[in-house]
């Protein structure tokens, strides 16, 4: 497939965006990136997101697809030629579905909730609910894996990339938190499923670094902050 056939309209710290990176990688999809600003959207991504405008979208010989887990299933049917990412059993299927949308629903809302919110109560209260969630997911890995690397088995798959797709967000949440969420003493199969998913050639270099992402957030606490402020 041609170069100028696949765009992303992206923004880097954008772990939905890191998403959609990784499944191309995977696929070995050729695509031009154009970067957005948040503050000043591009008129492309206004058209082609008119309903949440947000990122990501991929652009298909013009046509556009928006929300990134419709985006990881729409490059899994049209590039059945590279390593597929949804199970081909049903069953399999429908679980691996189930557990994109608790992490996009229920998990990382907590995480971003853990990073935005003041108060040694409130942050214990979220970390209480996060920890739970690693125990859950824990299980999923066990179940899901069948003894294998990833949760897709041998190969990455879609729990992982819906999952792994977070992982530079979890660091830094847990470095400005101060705390582990995910840990190789209570969680042992997601703390190696993690390295191993960060190392892999599909991953590297798609998930910022730790710091990036600390600063990022050090910036959007103040900007949020001085919004609420008193006037
Ligand atoms: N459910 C969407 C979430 C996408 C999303 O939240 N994108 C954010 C960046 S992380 C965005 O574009 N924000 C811009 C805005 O809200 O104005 C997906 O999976 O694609």
């Amino acid at each position: 497939m041609a170069k100028s056939d696949v765009k992303l309209l992206g923004a880097w710290p954008s772990p939905f965006v890191n998403r959609v990176q990784i499944a191309l990688n995977l696929k070995s999809v050729d695509y031009e990136f154009l970067e957005e600003k948040f503050d000043n959207k591009s008129e492309l991504l206004l058209k082609s997101n008119p309903v949440h405008k947000k990122v990501p979208v991929l652009i298909h010989d013009d046509k556009p697809i928006c929300e990134s887990l419709i985006i990881v299933q729409y490059l899994d049917e049209v590039w059945t030629s590279g390593p597929s990412i949804l199970p081909s059993d049903p069953y399999d299927r429908a679980t691996a579905r189930f557990w994109a949308a608790y992490l996009d629903d229920k998990w990382f809302p907590l995480l971003r909730e853990l990073r935005t919110t003041e108060g040694e109560e409130a942050k214990a209260e979220i970390t209480k609910k996060l920890n739970e969630g690693s125990i859950l997911l824990e299980a999923a890995f066990i179940k899901c894996s069948k003894g294998k690397g990833f949760f897709g088995g041998e190969r990455i798959g879609y729990i992982d990339i819906a999952f792994g797709c977070f992982l530079g967000w979890l660091k830094a949440v847990e470095k400005i938190a101060g705390l582990k969420l995910v840990d190789e003493a209570v969680t042992p199969g997601l703390a190696a499923w993690a390295e191993r998913f960060r190392s892999h050639e599909a991953v590297k270099g798609v998930i910022p670094e730790t710091d990036r992402l600390v600063e990022l957030a050090k910036i959007i606490q103040a900007r949020l902050k001085a919004q609420s402020a008193p006037k």
